[in-house]
């Protein structure tokens, strides 16, 4: 039996009807559906991308061209295709046909193609083979490695070098962050859960009690935003009087190495002053607060039934401290998605000739520094509505 309702809803609307048969109708009824266009703004700060994507096929499939791309050294391209991916993120339901996407930002000619291959054929040639690629697979493998970036790691590939076991056996003399990298492969590369990301947390908390009272300490990263895993924990640490958190990062670290938490540290430098730096700079200014890339290890319950007899695992967590004077703008940069914030930069500066960065809002048209207590300030000195954590998942 046929589905009458769309025939009698046509003959009503006065469209000419013409009998199909069952197939046929669900070929109308899809190009009928088409015509529901979708619509979103430009840039992804103005959008508000929760974690429910309903185009999950499509978005993965344009994110793994994006971190070729990125892998590859080819910065642009990587940008074109996340930025792709992040306008499907915030469509209110899935693409069914290419006419919906008509003008839609951000949907350049590669990333339309593979999308169309995707709608038609229900796979893209060129992803799956970049997924196959031995090449691909070979980047991913060694910058797995915490400590090993695309360029150490196309080296290696030049020479040959595909795999852990080889490059184990190659004899390159790695770095301190790259042996720990090594040892903690598989624990590094496995997601940190929610609940692992809490028991850090209270560990954290507990460091920052026992050394500096009254200090403030913040998940920011992927957890902020709500999202159930991720590939580190991120941290931001602040004093609420200016000047007190001065100091504050080694007395955390050690306090943390005391008590047997660290597998691996390194502390970097705030080399950040307003007065003799100049304007905040859009680029990434992620390295100029006092920062601390950890590994840490964190006591797991053993799983039932589960044969390992390790009783812990590896977790990288990411500290920062900054002061409670910056400390908005450096919510708002820790906070991501990495996109999101490349987005709030790039609406700064072509939209409104500011330069944001996660210690300042510098206005060039008027020569001065937006002050700001709060993320929702921000927003507001950028013309921007507020959008919240679990919106800037784009
Ligand atoms: N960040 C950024 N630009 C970078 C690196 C980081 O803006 N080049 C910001 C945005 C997110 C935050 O720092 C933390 O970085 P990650 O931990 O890499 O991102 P995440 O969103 O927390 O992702 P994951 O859940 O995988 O940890
Ligand atoms: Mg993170």
């Amino acid at each position: 039996l046929l589905d009458v309702s769309w025939y009698t809803e046509s003959i009503r609307a006065g469209r000419p009807v013409q009998i199909l048969d069952r197939h046929k109708l669900q070929e109308h009824q899809a190009a009928a559906a088409e015509v529901q266009m979708f619509s979103v703004p430009s840039y992804a700060c103005q959008r508000r991308t929760t974690l429910e994507n309903h185009n999950a096929v499509l978005t993965d499939a344009l994110s793994l061209l994006a971190e070729n791309a990125e892998l590859s050294d080819q910065e642009g391209r990587g940008v074109a295709f996340r930025r792709a991916a992040a306008v499907l993120k915030a469509l209110p339901g899935p693409v069914t046909g290419l006419t919906q996407l008509r003008g839609l930002p951000c949907l350049g000619e590669h990333s339309l193609r593979v999308i169309k291959d995707i709608l038609e054929n229900g796979a893209s040639d060129e992803v799956e083979s970049t997924r196959q690629s031995e090449h691909f697979k070979a980047l991913k493998v060694l910058t797995g490695i915490f400590g090993v970036g695309p360029k150490t790691a196309e080296r290696w590939i030049r020479e040959g070098i595909h795999s852990l076991i080889q490059l184990r056996e190659s004899g390159h003399t790695l770095n301190r962050a790259q042996q720990a990298g090594l040892l903690h492969y598989d624990d590094l590369n496995r997601p940190v859960t929610r609940a692992e990301a809490d028991a850090i947390t209270e560990v954290v908390v507990r460091a920052v009690v026992a050394v500096a009272p009254g200090a403030e300490v913040t998940l920011t990263g992927g957890f902020r935003r709500g999202k159930l895993t991720g590939h580190d924990v991120d941290f931001l640490i602040t004093h609420p009087e200016e000047g007190r958190e001065e100091g504050l990062m080694s007395k955390v670290v050690s306090w943390l190495r005391s008590q047997g938490f660290l597998l691996y540290e390194k502390t970097t430098r705030n080399s950040y002053l307003e007065s003799t730096e100049g304007p905040a700079r859009p680029a990434s200014n992620m390295d100029r607060f006092e920062r601390c890339l950890t590994i840490f290890k964190l006591d797991e319950d053993q799983r039932p039934g589960s044969e390992e007899t390790k009783l812990w695992r590896a977790v990288r967590v990411d500290l920062v401290v900054s002061p409670i004077s910056q400390f908005a703008f450096a919510l708002l940069g820790w906070t991501g998605s990495k996109l999101f914030e490349r987005e709030l930069r790039r609406w700064a500066g072509h939209e409104k000739a500011m330069s944001l960065s996660s210690h300042a809002l510098y206005d060039n048209n008027q020569s001065r520094y937006h002050r700001a207590t709060s993320e929702e300030e921000i927003f507001a000195h950028l013309g921007l509505e507020f959008v919240p954590p679990s919106e800037r998942n784009a």
